[in-house]
């Protein structure tokens, strides 16, 4: 079958974005077929599921269900909907617009924000008194570690710690429910994950950039000594790294 044919016997939401892009239809057409999206198909079936505040998610989550859970969160569910190609102008699109935008922002929620942040707000605390501290995942750490360098050349203390569970964790574990959901070997999640073989030796990587560094420590007994001299370190006005070695549970 022809790929147009095959794609314009879809959802509303694949049929008119065809009409629009493959098949040169005219633009009262391809609207009248975008109108559908909210009444049937998949449009309107994420539509029955919106709450009566305007969320998703049944507004159950951390954050009332405005970007937890993932993919079933309202942001997520927006996201979709705006692909499918519902109206903005829809009533239902803007309660939650007015909910997103309200409440809906994530502070610092992307990867590798971690190391430029700290050195940003190790820099407003030079000469205060107070020195800044930043707790990190291995892979925001490895995402944008060279900002590291600008805190030593800036000569603005701090004390990074990296949680290095070895894995992007938060996606490993993805991986594992959708291997569960889809009947897959659980084995396989830690590929294109696990940060491993070799481990990456976070602590040299630290000191290249000019800072203090010590790790990996594998034994919570030491943490206590590690963080004294990390601390005297810092209050000397340098930048110290410690990596502890954690375990995805
Ligand atoms: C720029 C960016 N890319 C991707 C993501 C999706 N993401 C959320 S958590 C995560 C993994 C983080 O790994 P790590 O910092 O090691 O933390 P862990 O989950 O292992 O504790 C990723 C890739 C994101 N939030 N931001
Ligand atoms: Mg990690």
């Amino acid at each position: 079958m022809h790929a147009t044919g095959w794609l314009l016997e879809g959802d509303p939401a694949i049929r008119w974005q065809t009409l629009r892009d493959l098949a040169e239809t005219a633009q009262n057409i391809v609207e009248r077929e975008r109108s559908r999206v909210s009444k049937e198909g998949w449009g309107a079936r994420l539509l029955a599921e919106q709450n009566g505040e305007g969320r998703w998610a049944r507004g159950k989550s951390s954050d009332g269900g405005l970007y937890v859970p993932k993919w079933t969160s309202t942001t997520y569910t927006m996201m979709m909907l705006r692909d499918f190609g519902l109206p903005p102008t829809n009533p239902k699109v803007q309660r939650a617009c007015k909910l997103l935008l309200d409440g809906g922002f994530q502070p610092g929620g992307g990867i590798g924000y971690g190391p430029g942040a700290m050195a940003g707000a190790a820099m407003a605390c030079r000469d205060s008194g107070k020195f800044c501290v930043g707790l990190m995942g291995d892979g925001d750490f490895v995402m944008s570690a060279g900002a590291i360098w600008s805190a030593v050349h800036q000569r603005a203390p701090m004390l990074l710690v990296i949680n290095n569970n070895t894995t992007w964790g938060n996606d490993e574990k993805h991986q594992m429910h959708v291997a569960e959901d889809r009947h897959r070997p659980l084995e396989n999640a830690w590929i294109g994950q696990r940060m491993v073989d070799p481990d990456i030796d976070h602590a040299t990587v630290a000191r290249g950039y000019g800072a203090w560094a010590k790790g990996p420590i594998f034994d919570p007994a030491e943490l206590a000594g590690v963080f004294k001299e990390a601390v005297a370190e810092v209050e000397r006005g340098r930048v110290a790294v410690v990596e502890v070695r954690t375990q995805l549970v």
